[in-house]
């Protein structure tokens, strides 16, 4: 709360690729107080000499911060080292300042500044499997497999509980955020994210690069197939996870349960094996179907070279619940009274968007014409539709770039999301370059998990930059990355373990109930809805403006939390940098 970090020039607190542009944010008027800042120094850390120094941008006001800031460009700083900017007046001999008003904390510059976030990002996925006993070296994580109850969930039927007796072996998979719920909807929507990135990035990601503990846990880490051994990725190991938990929750007759859960949550503080709660299959929703669709059809392409028996079962599982897609026309979300006292909704009632990804992806991996022909028949408007940053609840725009890339696509179609894309980038780049902090988010976008969205609008620039080369698209997804990573006008990072600022209470039951601090979670951020009593005291007491609703306390759910599609955007725009380190 007040006593939140305190410097007053922000900067991504782990650092900047030397080839990239590099830029402070220095908040000169804010709505308590004021500093004089004309120039700036860039000083490297230890001996403290001067690398670069020039005058701050003119000012610029940042309504969502209610602040007026000014930028220090150093980006033609490539030389690797820890350097911090400090901030002030009057000019030295040796380029130094004057008079100093205002200092950032240290950060890298180097080919390698993002490596250990990827890392942590990825292997926090593992960390997060439910149901499985994980020790891990790096964190000191040790906790045997939890939720055992997994294995034979019974169905739920609302208010008038009756047990049928069928029990349902849903076990695997990652649980979803601080709680231990397990979700087809974000589930989908992560593992689509994460094969993307693969996608779009296969240098990016390597076997071996993030040192999941998987075989302490019993899980294999590679996959055998006939002769030949292949070894994949970690990002694929961890993606295929949880494709195998999804795979669990489809029914015989294509469609798939929503989510497994217990009756009521577990208190903060307890460990996976203290819930020992009894667990639920809950609901049904075409949504959740689509998405599904969509993603084991990318893993049917992904997969298939390396571990080519799972690629067709994927494709299968796609197949079987497009087909529920199909003589299921409307769009359903069954809910039984009850199911959301111990976990969260992700409830949707309409499914157009995840339709049109799921046919999407199915016409791309297979070429099958009757996959075009539905779309024609029932989404041609979508096709006219304005690109959308892809999150849980709209993921219209994974399959207009499904289907622009695919070989079956029509020309036309295809040329106008190319332009749909571009536009969208063209129109985002602009409201960058006039925000304070170069972040993506609009004043009502500081909402639930906002942190989430600037990112999935970076990735956004990058599929743009994919069709039509730009700089400042790459440039302005770096900024949601900057912005993830500490240059925010909280001065706090929003991921866990990296810069000086991080958040240090996480809503998290794993961390609560172990004890143990987990790096590489993105959390929820500025949310100007207070949707937490924590987050809405904060909120009222100090008046805050949208950029600055944030706590750093474990209460804060709405703030504070969590959640495996938080992590997905923030690995594929690391996947971008991966391979801007490498040239
Ligand atoms: O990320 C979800 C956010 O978009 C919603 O507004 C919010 C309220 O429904 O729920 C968030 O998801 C939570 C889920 O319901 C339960 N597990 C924790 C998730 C992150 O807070």
């Amino acid at each position: 709360g007040s006593d939140g970090p305190a410097e007053r020039v922000r900067v991504d607190q782990v650092g900047y690729l030397p080839s990239a542009p590099k830029r402070a944010v220095v908040a000169v008027e804010t709505d308590r107080s004021t500093i004089e800042a004309e120039r700036f120094a860039v000083r490297e850390c230890g001996p403290g000499d001067v690398v670069r120094s020039g005058a701050l941008s003119d000012p610029v006001d940042d309504p969502d911060a209610a602040e007026t800031v000014r930028r220090a460009d150093f980006s033609t700083l490539s030389e690797p080292g820890e350097y911090r900017v400090a901030v002030g007046r009057g000019v030295t001999d040796d380029g130094d300042l004057q008079a100093v008003t205002a200092e950032s904390v240290p950060f890298r510059v180097g080919t390698d500044a993002y490596d250990g976030v990827l890392a942590d990002a990825v292997r926090l996925y593992t960390l997060k499997r439910s149901n499985t006993a994980i020790d891990d070296p790096v964190t000191g994580l040790d906790v045997p497999a939890g939720h055992t109850q997994d294995a034979r969930a019974a169905m739920y039927f609302g208010d008038e509980f009756r047990d049928d007796g069928e029990r349902l072996d849903v076990s695997g998979g990652w649980y979803d955020a601080g709680d231990y719920g397990k979700y087809v909807p974000p589930a989908a929507v992560t593992v689509g994210q994460l094969l993307l990135a693969y996608e779009q990035y296969p240098s990016a990601f390597e076997a071996g690069q993030c040192d999941l503990p998987v075989e302490a846990s019993g899980v294999e880490g590679s996959v055998t197939d006939g002769e030949d051994a292949f070894e994949l990725p970690d990002l694929l190991v961890e993606a295929k996870f949880e494709l195998e938990w999804l795979e669990r929750m489809q029914r015989e007759d294509g469609a798939l349960y929503h989510k497994v859960a217990a009756r009521e949550w577990p208190a903060i503080d307890e460990a996976p094996t203290d819930d020992d709660r009894e667990r639920f299959v809950y609901g049904l929703s075409t949504f959740g179907t689509a998405q599904y669709a969509a993603a084991m059809a990318m893993a049917a392409r992904v997969y298939a070279e390396r571990a080519p028996e799972f690629a067709e079962r994927a494709l299968e599982h796609a197949r079987g619940a497009h087909a529920y897609l199909e003589s299921n026309p409307d769009p359903e979300f069954r809910f039984d009274e009850g199911q959301d006292d111990g976990s969260g909704p992700y409830r949707k009632d309409t499914d157009r968007e995840e339709r049109f990804w799921a046919t999407a992806e199915l016409l791309k991996t297979t070429g099958d014409t009757r996959y075009a022909d539905y779309l024609e028949v029932r989404f041609a408007d979508l096709f006219d539709a304005e690109a959308r940053a892809p999150v849980w609840d709209d993921t219209l725009s994974l399959g207009q770039w499904a289907y622009l890339t695919a070989d079956a696509a029509d020309d036309a179609r295809a040329d106008r999301l190319e332009s749909a894309f571009v536009d969208y980038a063209d129109d985002l780049v602009a409201a960058i370059e006039a925000d304070g902090y170069r972040c993506a988010l609009d004043t009502e976008d500081y909402h639930w998990a906002s942190t989430k969205l600037a990112l999935s609008k970076g990735s956004l620039l990058l599929l743009a930059n994919a069709i039509d080369s730009d700089a400042r698209y790459v440039a302005g997804a770096l900024d949601q990355l900057h912005y993830a990573l500490g240059r925010t006008p909280t001065g706090y990072s929003y991921v866990t373990g990296q810069g000086t600022h991080p958040p240090r209470n996480p809503h998290d039951r794993l961390v609560e109930g172990t004890g143990t601090d987990l790096p590489g979670m993105v959390v929820g951020g500025a949310n100007r809805n207070g949707d937490d009593e924590t987050v809405a005291e904060y909120i009222a007491e100090t008046d805050a403006p949208p950029a600055k609703c944030y706590v750093d306390a474990t209460e804060s759910y709405s703030a504070n939390e969590w959640a495996i599609d938080y992590t997905a955007p923030i690995v594929f725009l690391l996947g971008h940098a991966r391979t801007m380190g490498d040239a």
